[in-house]
């Protein structure tokens, strides 16, 4: 087990799934992100296209015209940036702006040239697994097992990725929490993460604040997901999980600092 890696959610979105259009405003979204990182995030996860299920995208000039900004006041700071996109031209932009990873949803599968990206730059990549794309991914999901199913897409894509001349030690997973699952497949997928780890890549776990946890605690709206965000990070922890990714920052934080010295992972100096 390793210590837990926060990462903070800085969406620079007029629609994504839990806090669209709070931080659309690029100074509103730098100092949202100052405090997530001063909260103890040790990335910040920028991103400019909602990816919230039924959603259609944003073209490429728009969303680097929200993210761009972002990324150069929040690079060279204390937390290291991370840019949420499928898009090459994102994604190198953000690079040559002090990012230095990519979180790529669609697991490198949307943009041919997003590899080879990500490559030259020798960043690190998060690859996830969604069932096809956010417009049609949550009509009646299906699988024959479903942690085997993402573990062998996973596999696939971390040998892709090596393929196209991304160092594998450079690569990270996520089964993709909510992208093209029901209830119980989030469900499984958390219950049976070990399988995921076993990977042997560090796996990223993106929960908060997602609907299966309001429909679990009773139909709560996103501004009360953060117990069962809690729960389920900590479970994850427990299974295996490395990065996690969240909005709020700091509570997580104090939730995870606690099961990593009730599971006594190496937390550090002054732990
Ligand atoms: N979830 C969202 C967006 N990006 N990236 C990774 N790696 N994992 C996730 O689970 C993930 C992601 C959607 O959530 P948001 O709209 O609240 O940011």
């Amino acid at each position: 087990m390793q210590a837990p890696v926060i990462m903070g959610i800085v969406n620079v979105t007029p629609d994504s799934f839990s806090d669209g259009g709070l931080f659309l405003d690029a100074g509103a979204a730098v100092e949202h992100g100052r405090r997530l990182a001063a909260e103890g995030a040790a990335i910040l996860d920028i991103g400019g296209e909602s990816t919230r299920p039924g959603s259609e995208g944003v073209p490429e000039d728009e969303e680097l015209r929200r993210v761009l900004p972002v990324v150069e006041q929040l690079a060279g700071g204390e937390a290291r940036i991370s840019i949420d996109t499928t898009k090459s031209a994102v994604a190198r932009a953000a690079l040559e702006a002090g990012a230095t990873i990519v979180n790529d949803v669609s697991g490198f599968r949307f943009d041919p040239e997003l590899p080879g990206v990500v490559a030259a730059a020798g960043a690190d990549c998060c690859l996830m697994h969604m069932l096809g794309e956010p417009r049609t991914m949550q009509d009646d999901p299906r699988y024959d097992d479903v942690v085997s199913d993402v573990k062998s897409f996973l596999e696939e894509r971390l040998a892709f990725a090596v393929d196209q001349g991304v160092g594998e030690e450079r690569v990270w997973l996520d089964p993709g929490i909510g992208f093209g699952k029901t209830v119980d497949h989030n469900l499984e997928l958390l219950r049976r993460l070990d399988e995921i780890v076993a990977i042997g890549r560090p796996v990223v776990i993106g929960t908060s604040r997602k609907s299966f946890l309001g429909r679990l605690a009773g139909g709560r709206d996103e501004t009360h997901r953060l117990p069962g965000t809690i729960a389920t990070n900590v479970l994850a922890l427990e299974r295996g999980a490395t990065v996690f990714r969240v909005h709020d920052v700091a509570q997580n934080a104090d939730a995870l600092r606690v099961a990593t010295a009730t599971f006594r992972l190496d937390v550090g100096e002054g732990a």
